[in-house]
């Protein structure tokens, strides 16, 4: 299967992964990323790349025409801490973005869309264990809200305009290659990099906070399988629950002491615990299971693993 693909913020953290996997996948022609700035980094340098605004319809649209794109990836987007402090513009990243992708798929300018929504649809009312697809949810942050937003309006435009548009709600990502940028869950990076730099780490959660997680490679599989999953399998159009393993900042230190036996964690909670303490602990997506197939391989000692092995090469 070869299709054109775009991919929006393709410098993020999933952006990196994901356009180098979508280069394998289907070749380094038939992928086009793009981004708001050019870097000196791979997605930049080995293959086709793009500056563009994801807030300019006119830009998107022309890319779109000039390499006849079938798939859109939209990952252009303002995380949960970087909202808080910015929540006029995240509003407006986080949600016009979106409403230009799903009007130029409504005009039938390309095939399929995929929209990240994430965990931060859910807020504190909302049951914390196990959290079903279906419950309460009433967000309570400026990127939470956006995100819930975007799963009504994603869920509108297919039912009324018939656009293929499939999306997943990330939970916190751990990945080596692009550090995340800006959100609640980033501590589950960054204490890899400071393990292995300073041997201990300042956390800005609590050690007793748990929250869903996955790794990268995870998360990447999972994207490109509902992408490419039949029409039909996809029952439902606002966001799929998504999930791997649940941990907390204590297990992944006790994890991480495993490899290196010096390393110390100590707590010095910040605004970020607000965010952290409104998520589910844990998700249930059974439904991603059942109605695509979704099945996550990485456990804490994998991850574990896998990147101290990805960090030190
Ligand atoms: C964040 O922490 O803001 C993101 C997310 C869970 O969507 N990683």
């Amino acid at each position: 299967m070869s299709r054109k693909v775009l991919i929006i913020g393709a410098c993020g953290q999933i952006g990196t992964e994901l356009t180098k996997q979508l280069r394998s996948k289907y070749g380094v022609s038939n992928v086009i990323a793009s981004d708001i700035r050019k870097m000196d980094n791979e997605v930049v340098n080995d293959g086709i790349f793009e500056v563009v605004n994801a807030l300019d319809y006119n830009q998107i649209e022309h890319l779109i025409e000039k390499y006849q794109v079938d798939d859109v990836y939209l990952m252009a987007a303002l995380l949960s801490a970087t909202a808080e402090k910015n929540p006029a513009f995240a509003w407006d990243l986080n949600m016009n973005s979106l409403f230009h992708v799903l009007n130029l798929a409504k005009a039938k300018k390309f095939k399929r869309l995929f929209w990240p929504s994430s965990i931060a649809v859910f807020g504190p009312s909302t049951p914390k264990d196990n959290t079903p697809q279906y419950t309460i949810m009433e967000p309570s942050t400026v990127y939470g809200i956006s995100k819930q937003s975007g799963e009504r309006w994603c869920e509108y435009y297919h039912k009324l305009y018939q656009v293929d548009v499939r999306s997943v709600r990330y939970p916190g990502l751990i990945s080596y290659t692009s550090p995340p940028g800006g959100g609640t869950t980033d501590y589950a990076v960054e204490i890899f990099h400071e393990a292995l730099a300073n041997k201990s780490y300042e956390c800005f959660l609590k050690a007793d906070t748990a929250l869903p997680m996955m790794y990268m490679s995870d998360a990447i599989r999972a994207t490109i399988r509902i992408m490419e999953a039949e029409p039909e399998a996809i029952k439902i159009r606002s966001s799929y629950n998504l999930a791997a393993v649940s941990f907390t900042p204590e297990e992944i230190s006790e994890s991480l002491t495993k490899h290196i036996p010096e390393f110390e964690i100590s707590y010095k909670p910040d605004f970020r615990q607000a965010i952290a303490d409104s998520w589910p602990a844990s998700i249930d997506d059974t439904h991603a299971r059942n109605d695509w197939g979704w099945k996550h391989e990485y456990d804490l000692e994998q991850i574990t693993q896998a990147m101290f092995d990805g960090l030190r090469a």
